[in-house]
């Protein structure tokens, strides 16, 4: 399943996943392990490669005739694309889509070899050993669709407030693959209304952006947590005979999300977040979840009255998002990044690999209304001149690509960042009770207080990003000593009434919906090689604290 709605009617496509691939391992030496491997899936599921880090090999055989483009929705981390032998694209990063058009295929049975590398290294600034685990595998699904000589590539939709009326407009990639110029049109349509139709005339192998103007559509209803309402946008591409050539179909909401003063408003209306930050983790799947794991994550997190959730550290599976779109539930969506150092951000390959990441994050989700915020850089240097650089383009970018939302980044920096006055709202992961001693409320406080003075950050909407305790699950004693469920829950208790009464505080995400797994250079400091602080564990298991954080978030105000 690679989406929840069907994203072409004309187009013809198909799904590579959801079958057994050939495999290899590529090691470096000893003898490589041969198997049928599951696509989507990572190979650390396998009890043959369980523990296998390097380079892999996967094959799949297909027929097709024409044109056709290949689309992977995510293979962990880099990825060699290769048909018949020839090499069709490289990419770097297993949380972003990528895709390759390969013209006029001859007609027959054709190879398909992904070569697949997870190994960290100096190539990789993003991929680093680190508090979460870097699986391998094709992770994702990976569609094949079969392209007529034209082809809409890509499709924004905005909606905008004005004067109280909502208007919808569009901007729509169109790509000529043939070598005559093509003439013909482009009709979008908003569920069965037409919303525009747009003249195309492109050149041989052109590719264009055909937008519309803002058009009124007053009878539209709004997207929000309480009404996810869903709209089908399809582009629709007609030749010069009005025979039908190609389409598109993406699912979009009316919603407006901007900040005014310390608020964060949607749709006009003030937002009190209350979310947890969730990694793509199960010990059965890896990074791999599937559909019902994923309906599962969030109806837990909806149970615990959870209005939102924090993509951290990297952009999600879409389909995840779709689910998102559907259930009402924001997501804060950043890009890849983990407490990196200035000496990490200094690698030669990390503005290129950060810059990649965002435009395919952008470019791939800036559909999904549940997205109401863009984050960048979790933890990294914010506090040196050379880190601020790094932050200025990256939110620079963001902007080029996106004027609607928000931007902000979540800071470790107690006291010490000096990129405040890049964002439209500030963040801070804190962690009082567990990783020092001050109290929450004094520490919180002195905080923001300090947040008010001269930082660039001062009337600016304000969140808690992260904040969380470990607790072992199962581990239950009277003493209530750090690691047992009875220290987290007390602990939570503690952050969450600091957190919700803070003046100013828009609201606050939980580190973290569930345990997961990490890499074994953490192994000495996360007790069972996981980051404890989930308040399911990885089987999605309840621990004390779920009882109480439910209790705290359902009785917090929703949108005021
Ligand atoms: C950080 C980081 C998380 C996680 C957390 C923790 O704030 O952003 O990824 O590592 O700390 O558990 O310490």
């Amino acid at each position: 399943m690679i989406r929840a709605f069907d994203t072409h009617k004309i187009r013809r496509t198909r799904e590579l996943s959801g079958s057994l691939w050939e495999f290899s391992t590529l090691p470096q030496e000893g003898e490589p392990v041969r198997l049928k491997m599951p696509v989507p899936g990572c190979w650390q599921n396998e009890p043959e490669t369980l523990t296998y880090r390097g380079r892999a090999r996967y094959e799949k055989k297909f027929a097709a005739a024409g044109n056709v483009r290949l689309e992977f929705k995510g293979v962990s981390h880099t990825a060699q694309i290769r048909v018949d032998g020839e090499t069709v694209k490289e990419h770097y990063n297993a949380y972003t889509p990528f895709s390759a058009v390969l013209k006029k295929l001859p007609a027959g049975e054709h190879t398909l070899e992904v070569l697949v590398d997870n190994s960290f290294g100096p190539d990789s600034a993003l991929h680093v050993p680190n508090d979460y685990q870097t699986y391998g595998g094709i992770t994702r699904p990976v569609a094949l669709e079969e392209l007529a000589g034209q082809y809409v590539s890509g499709m924004h939709f905005t909606s905008a407030l004005r004067d109280g009326k909502w208007h919808a407009a569009a901007e729509v990639s169109v790509e000529n693959l043939e070598e005559i110029p093509f003439e013909g049109s482009l009709e979008l349509r908003l569920d069965d209304q037409t919303l525009a139709c747009l003249p195309v005339h492109l050149e041989a192998g052109e590719k264009a952006v055909l937008a519309t103007p803002q058009i009124p559509r007053p009878d539209a209803e709004a997207w929000s947590p309480e009404n996810p309402q869903l709209y089908l946008l399809s582009a629709i591409l007609y030749g010069k005979d009005g025979g039908a050539v190609d389409d598109l179909i993406d699912r979009v909401g009316f919603r407006e999300v901007r900040t005014e003063g310390k608020d964060i408003l949607l749709n006009g209306r003030k937002l009190s977040i209350r979310g947890f930050c969730r990694h793509e983790d199960h010990p059965q799947f890896g990074c791999s979840l599937p559909w019902s794991a994923m309906c599962r994550d969030l109806s837990l997190m909806r149970d615990l009255g959870a209005n939102s959730v924090r993509t951290s550290h990297y952009p999600n599976d879409e389909l995840f998002l779709d689910l998102c779109d559907e259930t009402g539930m924001l997501v804060w969506e950043e890009n890849h990044a983990r407490g990196l150092s200035e000496e990490d951000m200094r690698n030669p390959n990390f503005e290129r690999q950060c810059e990649d990441c965002i435009r395919e994050m952008i470019g791939a989700h800036y559909n999904h209304p549940s997205i109401y915020i863009w984050g960048i850089l979790n933890e990294c240097a914010s506090h040196t001149q050379y880190g601020r650089e790094c932050y200025r383009k990256q939110l620079e970018l963001i902007r080029s690509l996106d004027q609607t939302r928000p931007r902000s980044f979540a800071s470790c920096q107690f006291k010490t960042d000096i990129c405040f006055d890049l964002v439209d709202v500030v963040s801070y992961n804190i962690y009082p009770l567990w990783y020092h001693d001050t109290p929450a409320d004094v520490y919180l406080k002195d905080l923001y207080d300090w947040v008010q003075k001269d930082t660039g950050g001062s009337g600016k909407p304000f969140l808690i990003t992260e904040v969380g305790a470990g607790g072992i699950y199962g581990y239950r004693t009277p003493e209530k000593v750090k690691w047992s469920e009875e220290y987290q829950a007390e602990t939570l208790e503690k952050q969450l009434s600091a957190i919700l009464s803070q003046e100013g505080c828009s609201g606050v995400y939980i580190w973290q919906f569930c345990d997961c797994r990490v890499c074994d250079s953490w192994f000495s400091v996360r007790p069972r090689t996981m980051n404890n602080k989930g308040i399911v564990d990885e089987y999605r298991r309840p621990k004390l604290a779920y009882a109480t954080v439910k209790k705290v978030f359902s009785g917090a105000g929703k949108e005021e």
